[in-house]
């Protein structure tokens, strides 16, 4: 789980930066298996897969999106320790090279998440891990936001999102070493700079929302990924649809 100086951090800024969370090896199995984003990336390898229940990923999650009184509920009934999160979708972003003209500032509340806190409690709507797969120095371009505006009451004012010409002072260049994870809120204002170096920008957006909650249209379907030997109940339940995870449902990962 995040600890007290990352929950502080979180719930003031409306990000963090998690460091290292893939080791060297698992982000060279991505640059080697990575495609063209329109296919479906869990089936394009197994780190693909190992992502939606990675040890020292699902503790943050279960912080952020995850429904602490479901996990009690389970654990006094003595059931399976399930991911209390699902994944809601994956975007990869290929297209990033040397002069593009980044995406306009966008997210912040009530557009695409949601967040509040209550009783030591994160209550998060859609909420991204996103990897960079290559370094991404603060003046090259990559992710961008306002710190603190998951919070914010008034609206973006006119002409701020556009960053292809003008980057607005309280815009913050968050950068990040291959390997690094960013993990923000939607409802937090960002978007992506422009980019202006030679090499490639490469990132991989895991995007979740609580069990009941979905942003995307389409949803996954567990039975999709049952013959892969890596996969097990616990990732099979991050691809349950939403629903309130009720015993019984057609899509409950355990055998029934
Ligand atoms: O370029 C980025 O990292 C921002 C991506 C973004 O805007 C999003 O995932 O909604």
């Amino acid at each position: 789980m995040l600890n007290e100086e990352q929950r502080f951090l979180f719930d003031t800024l409306g990000y963090i930066i998690i460091p290292d969370l893939l080791s060297a090896d698992q982000v060279a199995e991505m640059q080697s298996t990575l495609r063209a984003p329109t296919e479906d990336p869990l089936h394009w390898g197994k780190i693909w897969r190992d992502i939606l229940d990675l040890p020292n990923l699902s503790p943050i999650l279960e912080d952020l999106v995850g429904n602490p009184m479901l996990r009690e509920a389970r654990r006094v009934r003595d059931m399976a320790d399930l991911p209390t999160y699902r994944l809601d979708h994956i975007n990869v972003h290929t297209h990033v090279e040397k002069g593009y003209e980044g995406r306009p500032l966008h997210g912040g509340l009530p557009v695409a998440g949601s967040f509040k806190y209550h009783d030591g409690i994160f209550y998060n709507g859609l909420s991204v891990v996103s990897f960079e797969l290559f370094d991404t120095h603060p003046n090259d371009g990559g992710f961008a936001c306002i710190p603190g505006t998951h919070k914010a009451n008034v609206a973006l004012p006119e002409g701020w999102a556009d960053m292809s010409e003008r980057v607005h002072d309280c815009v913050a260049r968050i950068a990040a070493k291959p390997g690094d994870a960013i993990i923000f809120t939607e409802a937090l204002i960002h978007g992506s700079l422009p980019w202006s170096v030679d090499a490639p920008r490469r990132t991989v957006f895991y995007k979740f929302s609580p069990i009941t909650v979905s942003w995307a249209a389409d949803f996954f379907n567990p039975d999709d990924y049952r013959q892969y030997d890596d996969m097990d109940d616990r990732k099979l339940a991050v691809l349950e649809p939403p629903n309130a995870r009720y015993p019984e449902r057609s899509t409950e990962p355990e055998p029934r």
